[in-house]
């Protein structure tokens, strides 16, 4: 059935066809949740959030809701459907970091929309912001599943404690990170919804802090018609969600964080299936802006709108020329100052419906 702005319709099997539904986050209410485990692990050792917490000042909210629904609304303009979550009162059950970035929490695969785990204690009730959506599709669109993996119990046995260390130093991490010893344990299930790709048949997910290979393991019973498949990617010392690090852009192309290469031995598996990967570009900043969580490789961060089109942040002048050589149209997005909300053009969406079927990319 083709695709009409007036039914809700809940399908998407992969990152790049033509995009026709789409959930943008919303920065409202965002707080900078108090310490733990898994988080901390991932807070850069000289940034500027270590001790930091709570509420986010209001004129740091306020410039991101206004970017998030510029973005909104050039997507409406281009004919995207585009729905926007509901805040919840974050500060009175626990604190969380935002409920901006849908991606973390959100995987489509297919007609199903299925809510992640997620490792951080914070963001346990972060799928709330998305049920009067959920509902919503369920009402009207008879074909769409909804699902929620097992919630999971985040004691203190999740997390290896070696990582709570004030300074553990970067050589140590990326020691840690080639020997896949990360901060999250093996003891239940873990996963963040952006830690995994969609390549029609293939998931790729990569095992970092916010995935662990039980949390991989209970995707491939999930999904008995994949195949799912674990990614590693040895040069990053805070490795968490794939998408500023793999990203693909149509089949046969992905750009790969030149300082976060795929290992030789997994490469083989796209090479033989005449996948190209590319270094991605160097980002255009030389640091996060301020109170960030997430690296300047957020410039590879990018939102597919169809195989030729692609929303590149617009300061990111490296890697809107390298996409432009690449073939692609590029459509800059002013999101910068909104980063701090849990991340880029790509974090800071989740898919509702693209054009195209479940193809296998990998024969
Ligand atoms: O490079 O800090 C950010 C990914 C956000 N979803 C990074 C990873």
């Amino acid at each position: 059935m083709n695709w009409s702005p007036d039914k809700t319709q809940v399908k998407s099997w992969n990152e790049w066809d033509t995009l026709r539904h789409v959930i943008v986050g919303r920065a409202d209410d965002c707080h900078i949740p108090p310490e733990e485990p898994a988080l901390d692990a991932k807070v850069p050792e000289d940034s500027d959030m270590r001790g930091q917490w709570g509420r986010r000042p209001q004129e740091t909210i306020d410039r991101a809701n206004e970017l998030l629904d510029n973005f909104a609304d050039m997507l409406r303009k281009r004919g995207v459907r585009v729905d926007r979550p509901t805040p919840t009162d974050f500060s009175k059950p626990v604190t969380t970091p935002d409920c901006m970035p849908p991606r973390d929490v959100l995987l489509t695969v297919g007609h199903e929309i299925l809510e992640a785990t997620m490792s951080y204690r914070c963001r346990w009730f972060e799928y709330l912001c998305y049920r009067p959506l959920m509902q919503q599709y369920w009402e009207e669109d008879v074909n769409f599943r909804h699902e929620a993996a097992p919630k999971p119990r985040l004691t203190d046995e999740d997390y290896h404690a070696d990582y709570l260390s004030e300074k553990i130093g970067i050589e140590k991490r990326l020691k840690w990170t080639a020997e896949k010893f990360f901060v999250t344990t093996e003891e239940e299930p873990l996963f963040d919804a952006a830690d995994v790709l969609r390549f029609g048949k293939d998931l790729i997910v990569q095992h970092g802090f916010t995935t662990n290979l039980k949390g991989i393991e209970w995707l491939r019973r999930h999904f008995p018609d994949h195949r799912v498949r674990a990614v590693n990617f040895p040069g990053d010392p805070y490795p968490i969600h794939i998408d500023a690090t793999f990203t693909p852009l149509r089949p046969g192309l992905i750009l790969n964080n030149p300082n976060r290469r795929l290992p030789e031995e997994q490469r083989e598996y796209f090479k033989k299936n005449d996948w190209e990967i590319v270094d991605a570009a160097q980002p255009a900043h030389n640091t996060p802006p301020p109170l960030c969580y997430s690296s300047t490789w957020l410039s590879m961060n990018v939102l597919v709108l169809d195989p030729k089109t692609v929303c590149v942040e617009a300061s990111e002048i490296y890697q809107m020329e390298q996409m432009d050589k690449l073939g692609m149209e590029v459509v800059p997005v002013d999101l910068r100052d909104a980063y701090a909300f849990g991340g880029g053009l790509h974090c800071c969406t989740a898919d509702v419906y693209r054009d195209g079927e479940c193809e296998d990319y990998f024969p």
